[in-house]
């Protein structure tokens, strides 16, 4: 169990080939609003590391966050969040053409942290991603976010429901909530060792 991560912004890339080679890297990838800022914020312990939002933007961006010591050459990278209906035809070609050069590609990425919003369950998008990734091969690590929210009488039956939308075991997913702090420690210890093993 780890403590707050020293976490860098350090930029945001508008395409692939723009990224520098880095040590190892994760991917944080997500519906739009399921939490991803939030939980940047909560990983680092800070108020606006990251952008939250109410009304989920339109920019598609790759943002580059550096873990640990400068130079380290550990990333965290925020990944343009899917499903945001405002989006355009040609906005969304775009953004699957960069989400796919990206994670086809990218030489140091270790795994996926897939965001699944905890207080939905899956959503048919969701799914439509975990068969992609999966595709590609890469390690996935479930992060179900706003545990918060989940009542304590329905918690029982929406883990079960997320565990079977998604084909894992009830261990293969780590629920958390960036606003109570629940689950971050675990998520912070999974996050090194993913990173130290590339
Ligand atoms: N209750 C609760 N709300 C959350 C939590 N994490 C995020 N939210 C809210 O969900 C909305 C979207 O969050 P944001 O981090 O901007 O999502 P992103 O679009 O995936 O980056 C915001 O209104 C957040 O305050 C959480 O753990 N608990
Ligand atoms: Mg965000």
């Amino acid at each position: 169990m780890a403590g707050p991560l020293k976490l860098t912004f350090l930029r945001s890339y508008t395409t692939v080939d723009a990224l520098p080679r880095t040590r190892s890297e994760l991917a944080l990838v997500g519906r739009s609003n399921v939490g991803k800022s939030s939980l940047i914020n909560g990983l680092a312990n800070r108020k606006s590391l990251a952008k939250t939002s109410k009304t989920p933007g339109a920019t598609r961006l790759l943002n580059a966050y550096e873990i640990g010591k400068t130079d380290s050459g550990r990333w965290l990278m925020d990944l343009p969040g899917y499903g945001f209906a405002k989006v355009s035809k040609a906005e969304q070609a775009k953004w699957s053409v960069m989400l796919g050069e990206y994670l086809e590609q990218r030489e140091s990425l270790a795994g996926v942290l897939h965001l699944i919003d905890g207080a939905i369950g899956p959503t048919p998008l969701d799914l439509d991603m975990v068969d992609w990734l999966r595709e590609v091969g890469l390690p996935i690590t479930f992060v179900a976010t706003k545990s918060d929210k989940v009542k304590s009488s329905r918690r029982a039956k929406r883990r079960n429901e997320v565990t079977r939308k998604l084909g894992i075991e009830k261990s293969d997913v780590l629920w958390v909530s960036a606003e109570r702090g629940a689950g971050l420690p675990e998520l912070r210890s999974r996050i090194i060792n993913l990173l130290e093993a590339n």
